[in-house]
């Protein structure tokens, strides 16, 4: 009787967090292969493929020697940009896995202007993992110029006026008063507001000028984030308009 020669996936090794891509239970021939693929957030440290091959002692099939090891992907901290100014908030000499972030913190007077997030992604097929592409640059706040951050530019200005004053004095200088979208807009403007403002007021967009309890920005944005100090929206008709207290918090 013939017997093709033949390995059975079934001795393919056990790969942690891997596995083969050949069903189970089945035979392959002479010189074929069955290569590993690593789960989500891991990667292949050593041998990609199992092949098939001819052992002569007893002329069976034996699969091919390798290292079959599946890796976690993750960013060493030590590899964070440089920047002057500025230091990210994750421990060096440690290691930080896929998804995970490592935040930019400015020092005092100066701010991120554009990225403040490094996060650990996938890097090329077969390594370990590469900080995300970003513009790591602290620059200091001037309080009586305009200040760029992510592509706008905010300027503080200070005198005593109402709301709809300052509505119109923005508007004047092709500009509008300050639309928050969300978290980190609202970290620059309260930096920005603390550091060239400290523990006095200045009027932002937001107001129910139109529909009481119906909050919008004045530039007609949509934004729905809020941040409220305590005791959130409050004063019903006497208040419509929002100002932001100049003070050290988030
Ligand atoms: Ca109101």
């Amino acid at each position: 009787m013939c017997h093709g020669i033949t390995c059975s996936t079934n001795n393919l090794p056990i790969v942690g967090e891997g596995s083969f891509d050949c069903a189970p239970n089945t035979n392959i021939s002479i010189g074929e292969a069955c290569a590993l693929t690593c789960n989500e957030g891991f990667y292949l440290a050593y041998s990609s493929q199992a092949v098939c091959e001819e052992e002569m002692t007893n002329q069976g099939g034996l699969w091919s020697d390798g290292s079959f090891v599946c890796h976690a992907i993750k960013c060493f901290t030590n590899n964070l940009p440089t920047v002057s100014e500025g230091s990210f908030d994750c421990a060096p000499n440690s290691n930080v896995s896929m998804g995970e972030a490592c935040t930019l913190t400015c020092n005092n007077e100066s701010y991120p202007v554009y990225s403040s997030q490094a996060v650990c992604e996938a890097g090329i097929p077969n390594q370990g993992g590469v900080w995300s592409n970003g513009t790591f640059v602290c620059r200091r706040l001037n309080c009586s110029e305009w200040n760029e951050w992510n592509g706008s530019e905010y300027k503080l200005i200070s005198t005593s006026q109402t709301w709809e004053e300052s509505r119109q004095l923005c508007e004047s200088n092709s500009s509008h008063l300050v639309t928050i979208e969300n978290k980190e807009e609202n970290i620059f403007v309260r930096k920005m507001v603390w550091l060239c403002y400290q523990f006095r007021w200045t009027w932002i967009g937001l107001n129910d000028r139109t529909t009481e309890g119906i909050w919008k920005w004045s530039d007609g944005t949509v934004s729905t984030y809020r941040n409220w100090g305590v005791g959130g929206a409050s004063g019903g008709h006497a208040d419509d308009c929002v100002a932001m207290f100049g003070e050290d918090r988030q």
